[in-house]
């Protein structure tokens, strides 16, 4: 890689000493417990355990026999059942998307907000985005925290923000133009549409000033940042985050993009083995079960993400000291059981996204056919594949067969569809129809 200037945002606690980062930890650990004891939840669950306050805690150590926050506890607890402050500092809250049911909410106190946009400020910068910058926010604004959490991290760093939100495509690319926006923030699905549109409306890439993509907020793989970085001829930089967690920006891709840094003084982050929740080696993947260290208004204690991922051991070449972690492979629940075999939506778009002719547009479909599973991939593809004469056709399903049973050891069943005929995601992609439930 060529040159290039790393720029921080604070010096000092992005690249301090790894006994630093673990003092502040214990201190926020501390103060977190603190905290915790005066949730409805918490308060009852750590009286059993005899802890009484934040200086019953006297190394991180400590916090491995701490016990586990889930989503469900969450939703027990709804609505106030894990406030720590009066109501009236309150100044905002989200709620986790794609649940149904009771929702997942998390509140805010001011303080909360200015760290959390400090945090978002500091990814930003990481990546290179900077004042000179206008940004193109389109994560949907509202509950998620895609939109408002992005949006405040990008205004502190004196970003030009445009809230467009998600959807309305064509006003996305008017804007794009008109204004021209250096950096978009949007899900890689969108990414993916939104270069498709971009040709359907007759623009061209040099009616673009684009240099830079954030993305996040669904799982994808190595290969479809490279195919938006290609075909929109932008760099593409993966971020980290979840509701619970204060949205976008728990950890984020530096210019290096080999990996996310996770933010340790305003995280504890552990890697464990789902099934015995114990820690997995340094490098092994595992789920990130995290503890906040930056929120008055509502303490999380090892909350289990139910996401997979690993770290990376080595140093980085910016020299911050903030462990990074792994493109997420998928999460906990994610994983489908096909025939006893464990399988990834991501290993499949993998194989998708490196063969010649697949469009992007993809569903995997899971039925029952019998006593036995059935997987269907079914794909787009390219117009020009499409146009071509049917030998070719079963030609390239066949070599998707074999790629896809190579990798997988399953033998999918493969549906090609016309180009542009597949449902598009404006918002989180849906990528998966598991039907064996329903059946
Ligand atoms: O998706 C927050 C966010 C907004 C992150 C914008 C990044 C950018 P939730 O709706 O609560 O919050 O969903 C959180 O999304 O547990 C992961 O499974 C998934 N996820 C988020 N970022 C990534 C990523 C936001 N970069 C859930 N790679 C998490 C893979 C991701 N999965």
């Amino acid at each position: 890689m060529t040159e290039r200037i790393i720029p921080y945002w604070k010096k000092e606690i992005e690249t301090a000493s790894r006994e630093v980062l673990a003092e502040i930890q214990l201190m926020g650990l501390k103060r977190q417990i603190e905290n915790a004891l005066k949730t409805p939840f918490y308060s009852e669950k750590f009286r059993n355990l005899g802890l009484k306050s934040g200086d019953d805690i006297k190394s991180l150590d400590d916090l491995r026999d701490l016990p586990f926050t889930a989503k469900d506890d969450l939703r027990r607890a709804y609505p106030y059942g894990l406030l720590a402050c009066p109501r009236h500092d309150l100044v905002r809250v989200h709620a986790s998307s794609g649940t149904t049911g009771t929702p997942t909410v998390i509140y805010h106190t001011r303080e909360d907000l200015d760290t959390a946009a400090d945090t978002m400020a500091r990814s930003i910068f990481a990546a290179g985005g900077t004042s000179d910058d206008t940004l193109q926010n389109m994560m949907t604004y509202g509950l998620f925290t895609g939109g408002l959490g992005f949006h405040y991290g990008a205004e502190k760093i004196g970003m030009t923000v445009i809230p467009t939100s998600s959807g309305n495509t064509i006003r996305q690319l008017k804007f794009m133009k008109d204004f021209q926006t250096t950096v978009i923030h949007a899900t890689p699905s969108y990414l993916l549409y939104l270069n498709e549109m971009m040709e359907n409306y007759g623009y061209k890439r040099s009616d673009f000033a684009l240099r830079m993509a954030v993305t996040g907020a669904e799982p994808h793989s190595e290969e479809l940042r490279q195919k938006i970085q290609k075909t929109l001829d932008i760099e593409v930089y993966n971020c980290y985050g979840m509701s619970e967690l204060n949205g976008p920006g728990v950890a984020f891709e530096c210019v290096f993009r080999q990996g996310m840094h996770l933010w340790e003084d305003r995280y504890i982050a552990e890697i464990l083995d789902p099934k015995t929740m114990e820690p997995v080696e340094e490098g092994e993947v595992g789920e990130l079960v995290v503890t906040i260290l930056c929120r008055n208004a509502m303490p999380l204690i090892r909350y289990r993400t139910r996401d997979l991922t690993r770290f990376i051991p080595e140093p980085c070449p910016c020299g911050r000291t903030h462990r990074r972690i792994a493109r997420f492979l998928g999460r906990t629940d994610d994983m489908l059981i096909i025939n006893g075999v464990n399988v990834f939506p991501g290993q499949i778009e993998e194989v998708l996204l490196k063969m010649k002719g697949i469009g992007a547009n993809y569903l995997i479909v899971v039925e029952k056919d019998g006593a036995l599973d059935k997987l269907t991939v079914q794909t787009e593809v390219t117009a020009d594949m499409f146009a071509d004469d049917s030998r070719i056709l079963n030609k390239l399903k066949e070599n998707l067969r074999a790629e896809l049973s190579a990798l997988i050891t399953i033998n999918p069943q493969i549906e090609f569809k016309q180009p542009g005929s597949m449902m598009l995601s404006e918002g989180k992609a849906k990528r998966v129809d598991d039907r064996r439930e329903k059946m």
